[in-house]
């Protein structure tokens, strides 16, 4: 029996690559399937009957199960998505990294995004080495590229060998550029959303995947089988996945490693009261310290917003530490908190997040985003 991988619906079917006749089918999903009211999604794999390979048509009989699905556009089993960021122009923005680095690790878990850093031209070396201690040591593959000098591309390109990948990250940042240099003339389509209602609509319900000739790499050509780009997928800079407040640690395998040592059960780890996360904040890198804290205050923000409509109640402490009655009251996280890492209060210095700025750059980079900055490409919307 056949199989293969769907490519986009396509007047009330769908096309299907089946990798060993090397080909497009043009397909019908069998009655049985439609009854089951099974949505079949770009990139699902299905199984196909009454090949036609004169016509290029078949049938869908079976679609088979589903590894993961990325939203908006849906798009099933990507085997990577490669959050892109400029190092500057725009700025480089942790938080904002980070947040898509938890995003995307809650939606394909458990697949780790790769971080391409684009741009790599307007930046110095030390710049370059400051981001890949902080991540590579992580787990995470690290590329550098600029779509200007062709730096990195290759090992981009190597990247994207024989597999699914999406590449996301906010407009300007260069994505469309480097997957021009990969595949001349590729027309990715970006998620698009409608902000008519002030909030985002997403009106793409469907999304495409699109095959890489490697032209320009002929060593990558012959070593690979089909490799397939999707769209890239498109949401409100706050509709970003975050998990409830105690699940955020899940997502930051240094400050697990951390927590799992802390001597108090219910730590969210932000208060300064003997935590081991807190004492050994110098052992993590600042900026990822402060993600997590940042996004801990949205969780519990959202957390305690849905608090108060289901109970209408909102309790303004937390009990930290749980052990026979050990528990103290302390205030709850909200806006503004301070970090107070060990070798700084010894120079009584203290390093002051503040949530609310962290929010508000959000806010603002959303409104770049309303203005058609970001998420949008014009000339891309269909
Ligand atoms: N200096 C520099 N500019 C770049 C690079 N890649 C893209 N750009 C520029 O950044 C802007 C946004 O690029 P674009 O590919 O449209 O970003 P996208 O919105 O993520 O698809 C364009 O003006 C590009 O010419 C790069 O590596 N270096
Ligand atoms: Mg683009
Ligand atoms: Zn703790």
């Amino acid at each position: 029996m056949a199989s293969g991988t769907v490519l986009r619906s396509h007047a009330g079917g769908y096309l299907v690559y089946e990798p060993d006749l090397d080909t497009v089918f043009q397909c019908a999903a069998r009655g049985r399937l439609k009854k089951e009211r099974k949505s079949i999604f770009t990139g699902d794999r299905v199984e196909l009957d009454e090949l036609n390979p004169e016509q290029n048509t078949a049938v869908i009989t079976t679609m088979l199960e589903r590894e993961n699905l990325l939203s908006r556009p849906p798009l099933a089993n990507v085997d990577q998505v490669i959050i892109v960021q400029a190092v500057h122009q725009p700025e480089w923005n942790p938080l904002l990294t980070d947040r898509y680095i938890v995003h995307f690790q809650l939606e394909l878990s458990p697949v780790l995004p790769v971080l391409c850093f684009n741009k790599c031209d307007l930046a110095e070396e030390s710049e370059l080495e400051a981001l890949r201690s902080i991540y590579e040591p992580l787990g995470y593959f690290v590329i550098f590229v600029s779509a200007v000098t062709g730096r990195g591309i290759e090992d981009l390109a190597r990247s994207l060998a024989s597999k699914v990948s999406v590449f996301a990250g906010q407009s300007g940042v260069g994505k469309s550029s480097l997957l021009n240099c990969i595949e001349k003339g590729l027309q990715i389509k970006t998620g698009v959303m409608d902000h008519e209602f002030g909030v985002g609509r997403h009106t793409t319900t469907s999304s495409e995947l699109y095959r890489l000739s490697f032209e320009h790499f002929p060593e990558i050509r012959e070593s690979q089988t089909a490799s397939w780009v999707g769209d890239t997928p498109g949401f409100n800079l706050l509709e970003l996945k975050h998990p409830q407040p105690a699940e955020v640690v899940w997502q930051f395998p240094e400050i697990l490693q951390l927590a799992q040592e802390c001597k108090y059960l219910n730590c969210l780890h932000v208060v300064d009261n003997d935590c081991n996360v807190l004492n050994h904040i110098d052992d993590i890198s600042l900026e990822r310290y402060n993600s997590y804290a940042a996004i801990v205050s949205d969780a519990q923000m959202e957390y305690s917003r849905r608090q108060v409509s289901s109970q209408k109640v909102e309790a303004n402490v937390k009990n930290v530490g749980g052990k026979a009655g050990k528990a103290t009251q302390v205030p709850r996280l909200s806006t503004k908190y301070r970090v107070v890492s060990r070798r700084r209060e010894k120079q009584g210095q203290y390093e002051e997040i503040d949530t609310e700025d962290d929010l508000e750059d959000l806010d603002n980079l959303d409104n770049l985003d309303d203005a058609g900055l970001d998420g949008i490409d014009d000339e891309n919307i269909e």
